[in-house]
């Protein structure tokens, strides 16, 4: 898979995605990820990527100008052009697994107040945030996209580690679990999970996945 990402802090970049597993996708060319600044498709003087809203109204936008010329310059006929806002549609596992599947995604994060409207109707084939909450750029949720597609590329994750999206795809939360020791500052790990009675295991994470989902999720509970 290829990933292109747009964005004006190419900086935040450099150190999330150079560690642990998606550095170790990239170095096996499972992951071919470049990072552009947008700055570069500019040709002013003072680089200009941002402008007044029309009407009035509070903060700054970004000017269709450079978006135009870099996405067009970026992307392919197969290309998915995503854009990364508090307004788009929520990013979640499902969705992970829907773009683990495409060739070539184009990653174009803003900051202020937005998008100028035209590159939302002209160049974006979708817009995702990743929750309700303002962030000061989409760099975060750009690196928050591409870790939860990368691992879930093939080759990417071991046997062990694939395991781990087990509670998710159940539709229910982690049940609680324990390593050694199995007293540790007087708190024991539960009686069952050292039982080796594997149906009394299987039934205790069970209804402990469906307790904590009530307490934290009962929007996950039918
Ligand atoms: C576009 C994404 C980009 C519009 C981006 C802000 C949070 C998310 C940005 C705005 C972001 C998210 C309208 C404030 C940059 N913050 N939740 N900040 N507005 O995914």
């Amino acid at each position: 898979m290829k990933i292109d990402v747009l964005t004006l802090f190419p900086a935040m970049f450099a150190g999330p995605l150079d560690e642990s597993i998606i550095q170790r996708a990239r170095k096996a060319g499972l992951l071919d990820l470049k990072i552009h600044n947008l700055r570069d498709w500019t040709h002013d003087r003072h680089k200009t990527v941002d402008d007044r809203p029309f009407g009035g109204g509070p903060g700054m936008l970004l000017k269709p100008e450079p978006l135009f010329e870099a996405i067009e310059a970026l992307r392919r006929e197969t290309t998915k052009v995503i854009l990364l806002s508090p307004s788009g549609r929520r990013f979640e596992q499902a969705i992970a697994r829907e773009l683990a599947g495409q060739t070539h995604l184009l990653l174009v994060t803003g900051h202020y107040e937005g998008f100028d409207e035209r590159v939302r109707e002209t160049l974006a084939d979708d817009e995702l945030s990743i929750g309700d909450f303002v962030l000061t750029n989409g760099a975060l949720p750009a690196m928050v996209v591409i870790d939860a597609v990368t691992r879930l590329l093939p080759g990417v994750l071991g046997d062990d580690e694939s395991s781990l999206d087990e509670s998710f795809s159940q539709g229910l939360l982690e049940y609680p679990q324990y390593t050694r020791p199995a007293e540790f500052r007087g708190m024991k790990v539960p009686e069952v999970l050292v039982s080796g009675h594997h149906a009394g295991i299987e039934r205790w994470r069970r209804e402990q996945a469906k307790l904590r989902t009530k307490k934290n999720r009962p929007d996950l509970m039918k």
